[in-house]
């Protein structure tokens, strides 16, 4: 029997991704840049299942059925492609995050899915065939695979969109749980709906690319402020281009608002505090290790927080393969 358990992280854009050029392959139309976290991590057990004519899915203990578990078969039919198999597998996944934290499982499930299935089935990727393999599942998911810091390069085919490390100065995010209610709009559908109709989306697009390489320059430098100033533009242009949709959406609640504010009040006290937020009520504060204990309590006020850090890409925590089916015992 072979099985393969792997855990990833959820990652925080500082550069966004919203929109994509090629739905079926999941190409952006612009790169993004992120912090992978070091908490709320998924952990996956892929087991391949030679008897089974299906696969099957459990996700936090409860067999998943319709959407969750299309999704994840036609994920796992990309990996037996490239495996040239056809055995059916049982996933079992565990998520850390509280769904109340609006952290999009998507990119730490369809990482650690990447890594523990490829290996199930028998593949050894590179950091940058995992990345492509993961994007497949979620868009985000390709920088979930990557230690740290990732820019996710836009590129214009399977082959040339993946994400990849970069150095970045050491920081912190300062999470803030505003609102535990679902999304009102998925960030699929947000995506479609901005890029069918808002008048602004060339110039997001456009925009977009130029950004990202501020932002790749501000890394290289070294430069924590100019990281922030970035993260926050790109954050609140983001929400401004989503809101310009029609019908449209607004995923920022007046309290998401209020940490804004707050953080805005912490900079001009001379505190590191630079806000970001994704398809959700939900809000991120960028900071430094010395200051992130200041703005947690400072936005403590809007919600419940938790300080995190840059933390692991995609790894393996388990591996077995029986003796007398191949080599013996992989780890
Ligand atoms: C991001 N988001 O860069 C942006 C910011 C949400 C807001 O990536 O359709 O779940 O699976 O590729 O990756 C959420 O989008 O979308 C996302 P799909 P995904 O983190």
């Amino acid at each position: 029997m072979r099985t393969a358990t792997a855990r990833a992280h959820p990652n925080i854009a500082l550069v966004k991704y919203w929109g994509k050029a090629d739905e079926e392959l999941i190409l952006p139309v612009a790169g993004s840049m992120s912090m992978t976290l070091d908490a709320f991590a998924t952990t996956t057990t892929v087991t391949l299942d030679p008897e089974a004519d299906e696969d099957s899915f459990v996700l936090n203990g409860s067999p998943a059925t319709g959407t969750a578990l299309a999704r994840t078969t036609r994920f796992l039919d990309h990996v037996r492609e490239l495996a040239g198999s056809r055995e059916r597998a049982h996933v079992d996944s565990m998520n850390e995050a509280p769904t109340a934290a609006g952290l999009a499982s998507s990119a730490s499930g369809f990482a650690a899915l990447a890594l523990a299935a490829s290996r199930a089935f028998g593949l050894a990727l590179d950091e940058r065939a995992l990345s492509r393999l993961a994007r497949r599942g979620s868009g985000s998911a390709c920088r979930s695979v990557v230690d740290r810091y990732a820019v996710w390069h836009a590129g214009t085919d399977d082959e040339t969109s993946y994400a990849e490390q970069i150095d970045a100065p050491d920081l912190r995010l300062v999470i803030v749980t505003v609102d535990g209610a679902q999304k009102a709009v998925s960030s699929r559908e947000g995506m479609r709906r901005t890029a069918a109709t808002s008048p602004f989306y060339d110039a997001w697009i456009t925009s977009t690319a130029r950004t990202l390489e501020e932002m790749v320059r501000a890394c290289a430098a070294g430069d924590p402020t100019r990281i922030g100033e970035i993260t926050e533009s790109h954050a609140l242009r983001m929400h401004a281009v989503i809101a310009s949709s029609e019908p449209p959406v607004r995923y920022l609640a007046p309290a998401s608002v209020a940490v804004f504010d707050t953080a805005a009040a912490l900079r001009a006290q001379g505190v590191f505090a630079h806000t970001t937020a994704d398809a959700g009520p939900n809000v991120c504060v960028l900071t430094t290790p010395a200051d992130a204990e200041r703005v947690a309590e400072a936005v403590s006020a809007h919600g419940s927080v938790r300080i995190v850090g840059p933390g692991p890409g995609a790894h393996l925590v388990d591996e077995t393969v029986d003796a007398g089916e191949t080599d013996g015992v992989a780890r």
